[in-house]
């Protein structure tokens, strides 16, 4: 009976990391191109045009290095615009998909993928992305990196198999985008004129990595809460379970906690609008500041405040921060969207789900390091590894070749600059499963690394109370793809962006997103609601 009580459970747990895992998918930004009518550049003007006689599969068959496993005309539908759909394969099992428009503006858009990626070709939420790019006349590209999630969830995929490791760590974005210019010059009898990444949290990791080892793949990238540091993050997401763990945060705690961190820290940033505006401006340490019980009815133990100080903390490994101390912002409670869906939404702290449990009892963090410490973080793998008894200080030497795979911190951007390459990168302010200062560091480090000026080729847009990737408390629809695309072919250089509140398909609220270091700064007067009211200073 306990035995089969076990299994309910772990079935329970499997499903709740599927569910999970889903949601990750979407957590893309899918602002891009909403804002085209403001672009110096109009790259809705249509170059070529093909019809459905053009989209056979021996037509569009001979792609170097891959086969090409179908070729389908897609007639438009509503607002849907005709075009060929092909997928293909690359050995031993990269996997991608191609959206030709029949109106072409001559150039290619490859979507980046979320969490441990492997998605169906035919994702819902992946598929409006590129049905988004095709409307406004792109090509539009995406891979599943090299594995299939559906039949391997989690890491598995990757037990003692550094192929694939090396296909999800970098090489399938490439390959793809090597793939697909071939085909849209074969589809097309012309080349692609410039080509766009486009992704967010891994995706965002993908960004920066074609960046850094393809500088020469895209002409444009867009890069969102990159999950860049991979291994060295899960030795975040090991502390926060190991804290959690002992002594877990109680709902009505995590509610407290938020409104303590609203009540004292709201105003830093010169106006009390629910969004922490200038994190760094705060100084925060739980157990100093937080009221404690039973002094206080409503105040926290010495246990829950040595688990709030953990959550807090860096992570120190022999003497060295290899992760940063998490910033102030994500425990209030923000809209999280239901998978691609941004009409289903919920209202709650970015914690939940992560360090503190879901509706169903799920946590992503434990999970996550669970399965990436066993298959994906260490260079040896096994399957019998305990994530708890692992020590950062012991074994992150033994990561060294899973690092070398995925991560993405190469600061030299020269090449990439050089040839005329512009990137762009978003980050969530509130964001608790990607740190901001994580990104913050880099952007920092490739300013003293890159000879050239790093104002001519890169961008951080720091988005305050931003949950991963979209979501929050504040604004979270914007189109920076435009500006990027300006950028690239016009030559002007972005400024501030203006981002969008949406509530039941309304715009509630307008802020502008500042280039970083600037941040926004309320005038003093004006509506709170209304980016005009704002100057980045
Ligand atoms: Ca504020």
């Amino acid at each position: 009976m306990s035995r089969h009580l076990l299994c309910v459970l772990c079935l329970g747990l499997v499903l709740a990391g599927l569910v999970a895992a889903g949601s990750a998918l979407a957590t893309g930004n899918t602002g891009s191109f909403t804002r085209a009518e403001n672009g110096v550049v109009d790259y809705r003007h249509i170059l070529v045009h093909r019809s459905a006689k053009d989209c056979a599969l021996p037509a569009v068959a001979s792609v170097p290095d891959s086969q090409v496993l179908s070729a389908e005309w897609v007639s438009a539908n509503g607002t849907d615009p005709a075009y060929c759909k092909v997928t293909g394969l690359i050995e031993p099992a990269v996997r991608w998909v191609a959206y030709l428009p029949a109106e072409w503006n001559g150039r290619l858009y490859m979507h980046g993928n979320g969490g441990n990626a492997g998605e169906a070709l035919d994702f819902e939420g992946y598929h409006r992305m590129r049905l988004n790019a095709v409307r406004n006349g792109f090509a539009a590209a995406f891979t599943n990196t090299g594995h299939d999630a559906a039949t391997e969830p989690g890491a598995q995929w990757a037990y003692n198999d550094p192929v694939r490791e090396g296909d999800y760590g970098h090489r399938a974005v490439h390959v793809t985008a090597v793939a697909v210019r071939a085909l849209l010059e074969t589809f097309y009898q012309q080349p692609a004129g410039h080509a766009y990444f486009d992704g967010c949290s891994t995706g965002g990791r993908q960004g920066m990595m074609e960046a850094q080892r393809y500088p020469d793949d895209f002409d444009g990238i867009l890069a969102g809460a990159p999950v860049f540091t991979l291994p060295d993050m899960l030795w975040q997401y090991q502390k926060n379970s190991l804290a959690v763990e002992k002594t877990p945060i109680r709902a009505e705690q995590l509610a407290r906690l938020g409104e303590f961190i609203r009540e004292h820290f709201d105003r830093v940033d010169g106006l009390a609008d629910g969004v922490i505006g200038d994190p760094l401006a705060v100084d925060f340490l739980p157990s100093r500041d937080l009221p404690r019980a039973p002094q206080d009815e409503a105040g926290f133990t010495d246990a829950e405040l040595v688990t709030l100080d953990a959550i807090y903390a860096p992570v120190i490994a022999g003497g060295v921060e290899i992760y940063p101390r998490t910033v102030v912002g994500a425990e209030l409670p923000g809209l999280v969207y239901r998978d691609w869906d941004r009409s289903q939404v919920n209202t709650v702290s970015a914690w939940v789900g992560r360090v503190v449990p879901n509706a169903d009892g799920f946590m992503e963090q434990p999970v996550i390091v669970d399965s990436w410490f066993q298959y994906l973080a260490f260079d040896e793998d096994d399957p019998k590894r305990d994530w708890r008894a692992m020590d950062a200080a012991r074994d992150r030497a033994s990561m060294a070749r899973m690092r070398g795979l995925m991560q993405a911190v190469d600061p030299h951007l020269a090449p990439f600059a050089a040839r005329g390459g512009k990137l762009i990168i978003y980050h969530g302010w509130a964001d608790f499963g990607v740190d901001p200062l994580t990104t913050i560091a880099y952007v920092d480090a490739v300013s003293t690394a890159t000879p050239q000026s790093r104002d001519e080729f890169l961008r951080l847009y720091l988005v305050p109370g931003m949950f991963h990737c979209s979501g929050g408390s504040n604004v979270d629809s914007f189109d920076l793809m435009t500006p990027l695309i300006d950028w690239v072919e016009a030559g002007q250089a972005p400024g501030a962006v203006t981002a969008n509140r949406i509530e039941n398909e309304k715009i509630t609220r307008t802020r502008p997103l500042c280039a970083y270091p600037a941040i926004a700064r309320y005038n003093g007067s004006g509506d709170p609601d209304r980016a005009d009211s704002f100057s980045c200073q």
